[in-house]
């Protein structure tokens, strides 16, 4: 720890510097005199601290652990931080360090520059593309990070969004590393990409600076060391990565009944219905309208019965209404956000007059948990999860439709202090709900739209209101992208877009891209036509059909990264750059991306295309094979290929082994016992190798090593397969049936595997000649 004497006003601030795991060093400066708010909610735990050793001269303190380093320079302060020698951060190079301590200013701000950087990557919610633009030029303004309801959000925006994640990549072709913020106040983000550096300059308006760097070198090392410290999503359940089916809102239990038998009668898979507010009783949440719906429980049932699921959603705004448990409880207790004056803040909301819940207040958090047990949630089972949507907080009458910042929560803050983990404290109280609901036995699944660093934990999330548009479907995949960068891999956009009415082609191209990202959910505003896939034409459900079995069909390999995802960071879907970083032009790709390494998807998202023009990386020796017309491209760049209405431009990597699941199903449940068929697609050496996991898809057994974790591999024409972790065994209820081999040669070859099973002890090597 140092002081840190401000030359102007002689306040002194303290310096803490603290050596993570993973190379990871931790800045945070405060106030000695004044209580500052500081997010350690964010944080899975209180980060592993390493020794650091540390050398002082006159000016200069010399910091290093391992392969990082850092030097602190005083009169001015500022710090350079090297990784294996290089300099990959300037702190304060620019001197735009602030600290203000009066009661109505208490600003933070700090500028960085990271040398041979090329691209800046990260803090979403943003409706852009993956590279920041520089700001400040071109009437651009600072990224924002202020969450905040905004329907029918325009794209390529700096604008703010429902969630905030300060979290900054700065990456190249040669060198990558990243800085959090960690900060619950809004902020806002200038960028510069000067040709050979990256420069950022950050300010807040509340909070201690509590600073992270990531020090990669890769973009792959800095985003696993971001979730080193913010934690990892866990495995979802099985069905939350399989198809849903939503819309604001069904009007009844006949209704949403109608749908799955429509969907059954159609042959659309679909393992989750949702229903949004109209299903309460005059929007007081953990109450049911009994007039539309009378049954809750049989409606939940009947959906068990094909292994599907109920999602109905929970705000947090709470109906000013006397006799309203929910109401009488919060108020007793002093639940509610207050006014400066003590009273309960009031504001407008889907109920009318509306309170909202102090998520920062401990005891209001766990009494709010408490409503989802099976007992408090009246006619809820253990088939239905829950989706928090209006967490930003949305409060109609009020400035930007959010809380003022004046407000007060538990414990004296502000609410401008809080602001951006708003959303997040509602989530891990519904998580820490269901956790407690299903005995810690049972994986919760959660959608939220107010999001913040670390709500990959508990959470899945949306986009929010986007449009029918094909802009719309375009900038889906780089906000998910970011947000993949940023912890939180589970995103998806609403299929066919939120507000208005979709043109038919743009659905169907909708429903074929949304199949290659991680949440999957057809959703759709009040007051516009239903677009159900069986309420089209046959000729048109032929494609909707095929995007979804397509999803279906790779669900074991999405499960698979999931898993992956859990034990090691790597986001599920990654950006181009992820794998290929030396490739100087795939920077900017943000209109392609890859599903775990082997899968390459170009989503046509374009009226009336006949070709789209793909990258394929890797260069001459790299193959991505397309099944559909039994062909392979060489990973030399840009291809223009032609495009048919059925097909979706997805290609896998030669070297790649994926397990499949082609029978189609009406859900995810069905699938369970159906047999693998494994696709092998061999590289420049014949040689493929692809992973496998499998355990009982809901549970958290595969903690206590109930799970296979399996590695299927392909050399000299034998086809083998081994346990990767030994010491884990659970009876997957799939066997391996058949087995296709691709080679650039253009041979295809099926085997029939006769049912092999898997488990721990199962090793095979069979010739494929
Ligand atoms: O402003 O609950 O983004 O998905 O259907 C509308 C009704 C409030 C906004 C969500 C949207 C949801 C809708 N909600």
């Amino acid at each position: 720890m140092v002081n840190l004497l401000n030359g102007e006003d002689g306040r002194v601030l303290q310096l803490t510097f603290t050596g993570l795991e993973g190379g990871i060093f931790r800045i945070f400066i405060d106030d000695p005199t004044k209580r500052r708010h500081s997010v350690p909610e964010a944080l899975d735990g209180e980060p592993e601290t390493v020794p650091i050793s540390v050398q002082y001269t006159a000016n200069e303190i010399n910091v290093s652990s391992g392969s990082v380093s850092a030097v602190l320079y005083s009169k001015p302060f500022k710090a350079n931080i090297y990784n294996e020698g290089v300099l990959i951060n300037e702190i304060n190079s620019q001197g735009k360090l602030v600290f203000k301590s009066e009661a109505d200013d208490e600003a933070i701000a700090l500028d960085f520059v990271f040398p041979n950087a090329q691209r800046a990557y990260g803090i979403p919610l943003h409706a852009e593309r993956l590279s920041l633009r520089t700001t400040g030029v071109g009437g651009l303004n600072p990224y924002r990070l202020f969450n905040v309801d905004h329907c029918c959000y325009a794209v390529d925006s700096q604008d703010p969004l429902y969630g905030a994640i300060p979290v900054l990549y700065a990456h190249s072709t040669s060198v990558s590393s990243g800085i959090f913020w960690l900060t619950a106040s809004q902020t806002f983000v200038d960028i510069t990409n000067g040709g050979n550096y990256v420069g950022a300059h950050i300010i807040s308006e509340s909070g201690v600076i509590d600073l992270f760097i990531l020090p990669g070198p890769t973009l792959a090392a800095s985003a696993r060391q971001y979730t080193k410290i913010t934690g990892t999503a866990p495995l979802p359940p099985y069905f939350a990565i399989a198809h849903h089916q939503s819309r604001y809102s069904y009007r009844s239990q006949r209704d949403l009944l109608n749908v799955v038998e429509e969907f059954d009668n159609h042959d659309f898979p679909v393992d989750v219905m949702w229903l949004d507010i109209d299903y309460t009783d005059a929007y007081k949440y953990f109450t049911w309208n009994y007039i539309r719906f009378p049954q809750p429980e049989i409606m939940q049932q009947t959906l068990n019965e094909t292994g599907r699921k109920l999602v109905v959603i929970i705000d947090p705004h709470v109906k000013v209404e006397e006799g309203y448990f929910v109401y009488d409880t919060a108020n007793a207790n002093g639940y509610f956000v207050k006014n400066p004056d003590g009273s309960n803040f009031e504001g407008y909301c889907w109920p009318g007059l509306s309170s909202y819940w102090d998520f920062n207040n401990p005891h209001a958090l766990s009494w709010y948990s408490s409503l989802y047990s099976l007992e408090n949630f009246p006619h809820s089972t253990d088939v239905m999860f829950i989706w928090n949507d209006m967490n930003e907080p949305s409060v109609f009458d009020q400035d930007e439709q959010t809380m003022p910042n004046y407000l007060v929560h538990y414990d004296g803050w502000l609410h401008r202090d809080v602001h951006n983990m708003y959303g997040f404290m509602q989530t891990k109280g519904t998580w820490d709900g269901l956790m407690a609901r299903m005995n810690y036995q049972q994986r919760p699944f959660i959608l939220t739209r107010s999001h913040f660093a670390g709500s990959q934990r508990f959470t899945a999330l949306w986009t929010g209101d986007n449009l029918a548009t094909w802009e719309h479907l375009k900038v889906s995949f780089s906000m998910c992208l970011s947000e993949a960068l940023a912890g939180m891999s589970f995103c998806g956009a609403d299929i066919g877009g939120f507000v208005n009415d979709v043109e038919t082609e743009l659905l169907e191209r909708w429903y074929q891209a949304g199949a290659w990202l991680p949440f999957y959910r057809q959703h759709s505003t009040t007051n516009i036509n239903r677009r159900e896939p069986y309420l089209y034409s046959e000729e048109v459900q032929v494609i909707f059909r095929k995007a979804l079995n397509a999803r279906y069909a790779h669900l074991p390999y999405w499960y698979t990264i999931w898993f992956e995802h859990e034990r090691y960071g790597d986001p599920v879907i990654r950006p181009i750059t992820y794998h290929y970083a030396q490739d100087p032009n795939v920077l900017d790709i943000d209109d392609q991306w890859l599903l775990g390494k082997d899968i390459l998807i170009h989503p046509v998202i374009q009226a009336g295309a006949q070709t789209v023009t793909v990258y394929f990386p890797g260069g001459a020796n790299e193959y991505w094979f397309d099944l559909e017309h039994s062909r392979a491209y060489l990973g030399t760049g840009y291809t223009t290929i032609s495009v048919t209405r059925d097909f979706t431009p997805v290609f896998y990597r030669g070297g790649s082994i994926i397990a499949r699941k082609d029978t189609p199903r009406a859900s995810s449940a069905l699938t369970h016992q159906d047999p693998f068929s494994i696709y092998i697609f061999l590289d420049s050496n014949n040689q493929a190798v692809g992973n496998l996991y499998c355990d009982d898809n809901q549970s958290f057994d595969y903690r206590s090593k109930k799970y296979i974790y399996y590695q299927f591999t392909y050399s000299n024409n034998v086809f083998s397969g081994r346990s990767i972790d030994e010491d884990a065994d659970f009876n997957c209820l799939s066997t391996i049936g058949n087995v296709h081999v691709y080679s650039l040669s253009g041979t295809v070859r099926r085997v029939d595997m006769n049912k092999l099973d898997i488990n721990v002890n199962s090793k095979f090597e069979i010739p494929l000649l």
